[in-house]
């Protein structure tokens, strides 16, 4: 069965493949699996047929039969307990790459989201240019300590996993802001993952439909 996952009709980002369904069309991506996508509009987003699937009115989801999953962690997990190639078969591993998973969404990317409502969402307001340098400095701290666990390795825990997949989707995010370049290893890893074939495919797809005409 062919899986279908929700997507922006157009994205914000002009198609810099920042919105979340690239995180799952990447993992679609890297386990062979096809997809199809259906593309909503915000009021579309926010209608009763979309908040049946997804509560709070967002992309994406994924629905493969009478299967429907909200949340980008739980969409992707779903795919590396169903298909091989996003977790290690090995338990001990397997736990190891979840806790990954978690780390990159639930004490990576909350601090990074800030940056996002610092410089768009705040940026009207009298405290903004005060706020920022703390909002940095809090990236700053979890950065430090991930820069310092990588170290040279190439993915966080032996093979490329879905905690991988996850991390750099999220790391992504601050390339615009140049925090990335403070820190080298961190942003050859980005790399690495931006240059596995399968993210390349979902960033094309992605890019195809949100590209600037
Ligand atoms: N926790 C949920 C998950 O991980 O799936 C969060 C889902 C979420 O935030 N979805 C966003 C959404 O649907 C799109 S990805 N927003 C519309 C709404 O809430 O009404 C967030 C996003 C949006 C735009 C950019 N961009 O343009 O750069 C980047 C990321």
């Amino acid at each position: 069965m062919i899986p279908t996952i929700t997507a922006f009709e157009r994205s914000p980002d002009g198609g810099k493949g920042l919105a979340r369904d690239t995180r799952v069309r990447w993992a679609l991506e890297e386990v062979g699996q096809p997809y199809e996508v259906r593309f909503l509009s915000s009021a579309r987003m926010k209608a009763p047929e979309h908040l049946a699937i997804h509560p709070f009115g967002q992309i994406p989801t994924y629905e493969e039969g009478s299967l429907c999953l909200f949340e980008t962690g739980s969409i992707v997990f779903h795919l590396a307990e169903r298909h091989a190639g996003l977790l290690p078969a090995e338990p001990d591993a397997r736990a190891r790459a979840i806790s990954w998973m978690f780390a990159a969404l639930n004490t990576i990317e909350p601090p990074v989201l800030d940056l996002t409502t610092a410089r768009i969402f705040e940026a009207d307001k009298p405290w903004a240019q005060q706020r920022l340098p703390l909002v940095k400095d809090r990236i700053r701290a979890v950065l430090d300590r991930l820069s310092a666990y990588l170290g040279a390795a190439d993915w966080l825990d032996g093979a490329f996993s879905a905690g991988d997949l996850l991390m750099v989707s999220v790391l992504l995010r601050l390339r615009m802001s140049g925090i990335l370049d403070e820190y080298p290893n961190l942003a050859a890893y980005v790399a690495r993952g931006e240059a596995r074939p399968a993210y390349a495919r979902a960033f094309a797809a992605q890019f195809a439909v949100n590209a600037p005409a």
